[in-house]
C-alpha cells in the first residue's frame, strides 16, 4: 500500500535492505526504505514529504561515496597535477535533483519513490538551499565545480563551513526583513565530517628568531580547522570531486574546567565561543566590503587550513627522492578574487619557516602555484586590510608581504625609473599615515603567474586602466576567462521540457556537455514545427512560474502576458531603480490611455527580485519602491490586465531554477563598465529568453554570439561614461522629459507616504556617492525607453519573436561552463584530465 505523501504516513512497508548501487526501482525502494529505517533522524514509524527527502538524498549519497572513493584512489594513483579552487563562497543551491540527474538515475528514483505514493519533484523541494554565498561570484564556483568534475579534471573546492549562509529575506509592508537562515538546522545529508583531517590555525602571537637568523611565528591563539566534504559528482562520468569546507574547533584544552568548577561559566567558553565564531556567518556584501577583523579570520582560516591539507597530500603522494620545485607541477591554486590573498604568504612562511626554504626558492614555487581571477572594478569592493590590524592579527605575514613590497619597489627603483611616478599607487603597501593598508589586489598581481578578468570587455578594463601599470612589466600575465554556467543544472536539469525538444531537434542529447552543438538550432529558428513546440514549453514554464508567484505572493500574473525579469543582488550600479521607473512611466501612459488604446499595447508582467545588503539604505529604499509600486498598479483595475509587478521574494539558487525557465525578456541594464560580467544574462539567454541590456559585461559577448538583432541594447558605452559622468558635473546634462516626468509622479505621492526623496536625489544633484546619478540612469533613460517600445512591438510578432528566442538559445554555446574550465585547465592551470575507468 501506497504510504507518505505528505499525509502522516508510517513507516514504508517496502522491505528495508541496503544495496547502495541499486538500479532497479524495486532495488532503489528497498533501499530508501533501508536509509528511514536504519540511519533514522526523525521518531519511527513517520515517513512524511521530509523524512522521504532525507531517506532518499542518503540512498544517493551512498552512490557518490563509492565513486567518490574510486575518484580519490585514481588520483592517487596516477598523482597528475591537481587544482585547488579557494573560495570564500560557493553557492550550490539544492543537490538532489543535480545528483540524481548527472548520475543518470531519475527513472529508477522516480519509480521508486511512486511505490511509496511521492514523486521526485515533491520531496526535492523539501531541500533547503546550501547558500554559503552572496551572488554570481559563489555561484561561479560552484558552476566550476561541476564543470572540472564533468570534463574529469583532477580540482578540488576549498571553502568555508558557514553555520549560517546568505539570509532569508521576508517582505512586509516596510519592505525587505533579513532572517537568519538556517541550512543546517536538521543536517545535511550531502557532508560528511572527517574527524582525521584537523589542522592547527594560529591567530595574533609574535615572531620568533632563533640563532640561525630563522624565524617562526608563536603564540597567539589556535584553533582548529575540521574538514566536511561535499560530493560533487560530474554528469555521465564515474569521476566525483570534494568541496572540502572548513569548520572551525576549539579543542578541549580551552575549555577551562577550573573557572567552569568555579561558577564562572561564560569565562570558562570564551575561546570556545571565541572560534565558533570564526564560521559563524557568511559575509553578506556583495561588492561592498566590511573592513571586519572577523572577516579577516575567516580569509586566513581558509587559506591556512587549505595550504596545510594540499601540502600534506602533496607529501603523501611523492616517492623516492623529491624537491619542492616539483610543487608547482602537482599543484594549481586559483584565488577566487582577493578574499583568499592569505594564500601567498601563508605558502611563503609554510616553506620558508616549516620547510626551511630560502626566500627565492619559496617565491619560486609560490609565484608559479598561484593564479588570481578579479571579479570586479568597484573600487570600494577592491579589498584594502588595515595594517595595523594585520600585524595584530597575523605579524609573521606583515614581515612578509613588507618584504614582497620592498623586492617589488627595488625592482622598480633599479629597473623600471619610468614607472617611478607611478610606484605609490602600484606598490602592496599604502602607507598613507591616516590609514596604513595593504591592498590586496596589487599583492595577487605581483605573486601570481596569471591574472585573468571575468569577460572579454572586463579583461580589457583591467589591462587599459585597473592593472594598465602592471601590464608593461609582465605582458603575458594577464588573461581573459569569460565566465561560464553549467547547462546541467541551467537548462537540462531547470528546463526539462526545453532540453527535449532541443534533444528532438538536435537527434542527439550530446549538447549537454558540447554546448557549441545549439548552433544546429539555427537552421530551424523559423520552422513552425519548431516554434510550435518551443512555444508550448515556454508556455508551461510561464504557468509553472505564475503558480509559483501565486504561492509566495498571493498574486496572480497572467501567463500571456510578456513575462520580464530583473534578478540579481540589489545594487545602484545594476540599476534597478531605471527599471522601476520604466515601468512607472509605463503605468502612468496606461493611465492616460483610452480603453482602446489600451487594448493594443502588450501586456507585461514585470518580475523583479534579489537581496539588498541590509545596511546599504539605497538598495533597501529601492526594494521598498517596487513593492510599493507594486501594490498600486497590481490593484488598478484600470490598467492591471496590461502591467503587473511583482517583487520575487527571497531570490535564490533554486527561485531561479522556476524563473528562468518562464522568463521571456531578461533585463541585463548596468551602468556600461561596471557589471565584471553577469552569468544569469547566460542562464536567461539559453533558456531562450531575450535580453535588454546595455554593452557591460558578458552581454557583449552574448550579443556578438547570438546576433546583435536579437538583443535589445540601449544606453551608453564603457568608454561614454567617465566624458558623461563630466558633463553631468559640470552641469551639461539635459535630463528627458520622460525622466522628469516618472520621478515626479513618485514625489506625487501615489505610491504612498514613504519618503523616496534621497533615493531620487541620487539621480539628481550632488548626492549619490556624492557625485550625482553616478550610474547614468538619467542619461541612459529614453534610450531604455525607446528600447522597450521596440520589445513591445517584437513581442506583438509571436513569429518574429520565437525565432530571436530559439537563435538565443542557438547562440549560447559560448557560455558554458565546461568551454571555461577547459580554458582555465589548459592556459592557467596546465592540468589534463584524469578520468577514473
Ligand atoms: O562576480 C561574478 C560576475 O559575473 C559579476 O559581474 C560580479 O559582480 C561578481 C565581494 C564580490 N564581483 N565581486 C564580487 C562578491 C562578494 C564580496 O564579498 C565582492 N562579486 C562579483 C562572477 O565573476
Amino acid at each position: 500500500e501506497a504510504n507518505g505523501g505528505g499525509g502522516g504516513g508510517v513507516s514504508p512497508k517496502v522491505p528495508a535492505v541496503a544495496h547502495p548501487l541499486a538500479e532497479k526501482p524495486d532495488e532503489v525502494a528497498s533501499n530508501i526504505s533501508y536509509h528511514a529505517q536504519f540511519s533514522p533522524h526523525f521518531s519511527p514509524f513517520k515517513f512524511e514529504l521530509e523524512q522521504a527527502y532525507y531517506a532518499t538524498a542518503e540512498s544517493v549519497r551512498d552512490r557518490l561515496i563509492q565513486q567518490w572513493n574510486e575518484t580519490y584512489l585514481h588520483f592517487h594513483k596516477v598523482d597528475p597535477k591537481q587544482t585547488y579552487y579557494l573560495s570564500m563562497e560557493f553557492l550550490q543551491g539544492r543537490a538532489l535533483t543535480n545528483a540524481i540527474g548527472n548520475l543518470n538515475i531519475q527513472d529508477a528514483y522516480a519509480k521508486a519513490l511512486r511505490k511509496f505514493g511521492l514523486e521526485l519533484e515533491e520531496i526535492s523541494e523539501q531541500e533547503k538551499d546550501a547558500a554559503l554565498g552572496n551572488g554570481g561570484l559563489g555561484r561561479l564556483a560552484s558552476c566550476f565545480l561541476d564543470s572540472m568534475a564533468t570534463l574529469n579534471f583532477p580540482a578540488w573546492g576549498y571553502g568555508l563551513r558557514y553555520r549560517y549562509g546568505l539570509f532569508k529575506q521576508r517582505i512586509t509592508r516596510e519592505g525587505q526583513e533579513e532572517v537568519a537562515e538556517d541550512w543546517l538546522e536538521k543536517f545535511s545529508p550531502w557532508e560528511v565530517v572527517r574527524h582525521d583531517i584537523l589542522y592547527p590555525i594560529r591567530f595574533f602571537g609574535h615572531v620568533e628568531v632563533n640563532p640561525n637568523g630563522s624565524r617562526k611565528w608563536v603564540g597567539g591563539e589556535v584553533v582548529q580547522a575540521l574538514a566536511y566534504d561535499v560530493p560533487i559528482p560530474g554528469y555521465q562520468t564515474k569521476n566525483t570531486i570534494s568541496l572540502r569546507l572548513w569548520e572551525a574547533k576549539a579543542s578541549a584544552e580551552d575549555f577551562n574546567l577550573f573557572l567552569f568548577n568555579d561558577g564562572q561559566h561564560d569565562a570558562a567558553s570564551v575561546l570556545h565561543s571565541r572560534s565558533q565564531q570564526i564560521c559563524a556567518v557568511l559575509y553578506p556584501g556583495d561588492t561592498t566590503e566590511g573592513g571586519k577583523l572577523l572577516r579577516l579570520k575567516q580569509q586566513f582560516f581558509l587559506c591556512s587550513a587549505s595550504l596545510q591539507d594540499i601540502i600534506s597530500r602533496f607529501k603523501e603522494r611523492r616517492q623516492g627522492p623529491w624537491n619542492w620545485s616539483e610543487f608547482p607541477t602537482k599543484v594549481a591554486v586559483q584565488l577566487n578574487d582577493t578574499h583568499p590573498t592569505l594564500t601567498i604568504p601563508e605558502l611563503m612562511r609554510l616553506l620558508m619557516d616549516e620547510e626551511g626554504l630560502g626566500w627565492d626558492e619559496a617565491w619560486d614555487v609560490t609565484t608559479r602555484t598561484v593564479a588570481y581571477t578579479n571579479h570586479t572594478v568597484l573600487p570600494e569592493a577592491l579589498e584594502k586590510w588595515s595594517q595595523p590590524v594585520m600585524w595584530k592579527l597575523l605579524p609573521r605575514h606583515m614581515e612578509i608581504i613588507e618584504e614582497i613590497d620592498r623586492r617589488f619597489t627595488t625592482m622598480i627603483n633599479t629597473k623600471r625609473l619610468d614607472l617611478e611616478s607611478e610606484l605609490s599607487t602600484m606598490r602592496i603597501l599604502d602607507h598613507n599615515p591616516e590609514k596604513p593598508v595593504v591592498r590586496m589586489a596589487n599583492l595577487c598581481v605581483v605573486s601570481s603567474h596569471a591574472v585573468n578578468g571575468v569577460a572579454q570587455l572586463h579583461s580589457d578594463i583591467l589591462k587599459s586602466e585597473l592593472f594598465a601599470n602592471y601590464v608593461s612589466i609582465w605582458p603575458t600575465k594577464f588573461q581573459n576567462k569569460t565566465n561560464g554556467i553549467t547547462p546541467r543544472r541551467w537548462i537540462q536539469f531547470c528546463n526539462p521540457e526545453l532540453s527535449g525538444i532541443i534533444t528532438k531537434w538536435l537527434k542527439t542529447d550530446k549538447w549537454v556537455t558540447n554546448l557549441d552543438l545549439l548552433t544546429g538550432l539555427r537552421q530551424f529558428a523559423d520552422n513552425e514545427d519548431l516554434q510550435a513546440e518551443w512555444l508550448s514549453a515556454k508556455m508551461a514554464s510561464k504557468q509553472r512560474l505564475a503558480r509559483y508567484v501565486l504561492h509566495v505572493t498571493g498574486e496572480s500574473i497572467d501567463p500571456d502576458s510578456l513575462f520580464d525579469i530583473q534578478v540579481k543582488r540589489i545594487h545602484e550600479y545594476k540599476r534597478q531603480l531605471l527599471n522601476i521607473l520604466g515601468v512607472i512611466y509605463r503605468y502612468k501612459k496606461l493611465k492616460e490611455m483610452s480603453p482602446e488604446e489600451r487594448k493594443i499595447s502588450t501586456p507585461r508582467t514585470v518580475m523583479i527580485g534579489g537581496k539588498a545588503f541590509a545596511t546599504y539604505t539605497n538598495a533597501i529604499r529601492i526594494v521598498r519602491l517596487v513593492n510599493d509600486v507594486g501594490a498600486v498598479v497590481n490593484s488598478d483595475p484600470e490598467v492591471n490586465s496590461y502591467l503587473k509587478v511583482v517583487f520575487v521574494p527571497n531570490y535564490n539558487v533554486s527561485v531561479a531554477e522556476v524563473l528562468i525557465p518562464g522568463s521571456e525578456l531578461s533585463q541585463h541594464i548596468s551602468t556600461a563598465g561596471m557589471e565584471a560580467s553577469g552569468t544569469s544574462n547566460m542562464k536567461f539567454a539559453l533558456n531562450g529568453c531575450l535580453i535588454i541590456g546595455t554593452l557591460d559585461g558578458a552581454n557583449v559577448e552574448i550579443r556578438e554570439e547570438i546576433g546583435e538583432e536579437n538583443f535589445f541594447l540601449f544606453g551608453a558605452t564603457a568608454e561614454d561614461v567617465p566624458r558623461l559622468r563630466k558633463e553631468r558635473e559640470n552641469g551639461l546634462f539635459k535630463p528627458d522629459p520622460r525622466f522628469e516626468e516618472a520621478k515626479k509622479f513618485i514625489r506625487s505621492g501615489v505610491f504612498g507616504s514613504y519618503d523616496y526623496n534621497p533615493l531620487l536625489e541620487s539621480l539628481e544633484g550632488n548626492s549619490g556617492y556624492g557625485r550625482g546619478d553616478y550610474f547614468l540612469v538619467g542619461h541612459d533613460f529614453p534610450s531604455y525607453m525607446d528600447t522597450q517600445a521596440k520589445v513591445d512591438e517584437a513581442y506583438r510578432d509571436r513569429k518574429r519573436w520565437l525565432k530571436m528566442s530559439i537563435l538565443s538559445t542557438a547562440g549560447s554555446g559560448k557560455f558554458s561552463s565546461d568551454r571555461t574550465i577547459a580554458q582555465y585547465a589548459k592556459e592557467i592551470w596546465n592540468i589534463e584530465e584524469c578520468r577514473v575507468p
